[in-house]
């Protein structure tokens, strides 16, 4: 189908600053030219306006609670304009609190349309903290938790049904990072996560084959991709790098098993930040896998 890329220039969620550069980081990185090479119909929608970060302290658990609902609320607009048109909507984040607009737009079109939603939560963090155990207050360490209904109102119900999605629609994929009492709730919400231990047993060709399995035909996928999944020493430009991520190869295997469903139905890049980067050389890597996920392989494949 055809895609709409648009950006989202805020790190309000984040505990670092400089995410609110990604957007332009990934179209300097050559995305759009990247996508169209491909042979993809691919327009860019501009970008998301919102509040400035007001760099406060947390407030009742959260940072900037009521600027990430602004900037939410016209990722969610944006995204649902995309999807009605009949387009994939591909946003550049920002940092990743906006998935939370992103996906309540695509599960509100599922909903409507009646097709089934999978999401596959692409990073080192599990982000399913809540006001009381997050040891930040960051925004972007709960994106999940909102999605399943687990937060403050106007997080939870921005895209008018509460919960947006369950925690069986979703699957989580090369963590290595959970806060201890997030530990707990994850367990508790019975979340399927395929952890850096994991894939180290089983390697990530049987984890994905795992992670994609019994997606019925016709299903929306939801790919969430925060960038710092990736192993630090080939993806340095992001706010929270943690060891021992996903390596170049696993990363290609990732997306090209992705691409092989054909399901792929909406994308976020998230967490890139040029300020922390080596010659925007995360981006670019951003750039080279999303080519994988839109089906460029080595060989001709059948
Ligand atoms: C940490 C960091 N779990 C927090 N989360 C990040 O502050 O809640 N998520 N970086 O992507
Ligand atoms: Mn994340
Ligand atoms: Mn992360
Ligand atoms: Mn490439």
């Amino acid at each position: 189908p055809p895609v709409s890329i648009f950006g989202v220039p805020t790190d309000v969620g984040a505990g670092t600053r400089g995410a609110s550069m990604g957007p332009e980081a990934l179209r300097v990185a050559g995305l759009g030219e990247a996508l169209s090479a491909r042979g993809v119909d691919v327009a860019d929608a501009g970008d998301v306006v919102g509040p400035k970060n007001p760099w406060r302290g947390p407030e009742a658990g959260y940072r900037h609670l009521d600027e990430v609902v602004a900037w939410n609320r016209g990722v969610f607009e944006t995204a649902s304009a995309i999807l009605r048109d009949g387009r994939m909507p591909v946003m550049l984040g920002g940092d990743h609190c906006l998935a939370i607009g992103s996906i309540a737009a695509v599960a509100r079109h599922c909903r409507e349309a009646g097709k089934p939603l999978r999401v596959l939560w692409l990073d080192a963090h599990t982000d399913f903290n809540t006001s009381t155990i997050t040891p930040s207050g960051n925004v972007h360490g709960m994106p999940v938790a909102c999605l399943c209904g687990i937060g403050p109102e106007a997080l939870t119900g921005i895209g008018g049904h509460v919960p947006a999605i369950v925690p069986a629609q979703v699957r989580q994929l090369g963590i290595r990072s959970v806060d201890q009492d997030e530990k707990r709730l994850v367990k508790e919400h019975r979340l399927d996560i395929y952890d850096m231990r994991y894939i180290d047993e089983v390697g990530m060709k049987r984890a994905m084959e795992q992670a994609l399995q019994d997606l019925a035909p016709g299903t929306h996928l939801h790919v969430s991709f925060d960038v710092d999944i990736l192993d630090p020493t080939i993806a340095p430009g992001t706010g929270t790098p943690i060891p021992g991520g996903v390596n170049y190869r696993e990363a290609q295997l990732i997306m090209e098993m992705i691409a092989d469903t054909g399901l792929l139905g909406s994308l976020d890049i998230v967490e890139v930040n040029p300020a922390l980067d080596a010659r925007n050389a995360t981006a670019e890597l951003a750039v080279d896998l999303v080519e994988s996920l839109f089906g460029k392989s080595t060989l001709m494949r059948d």
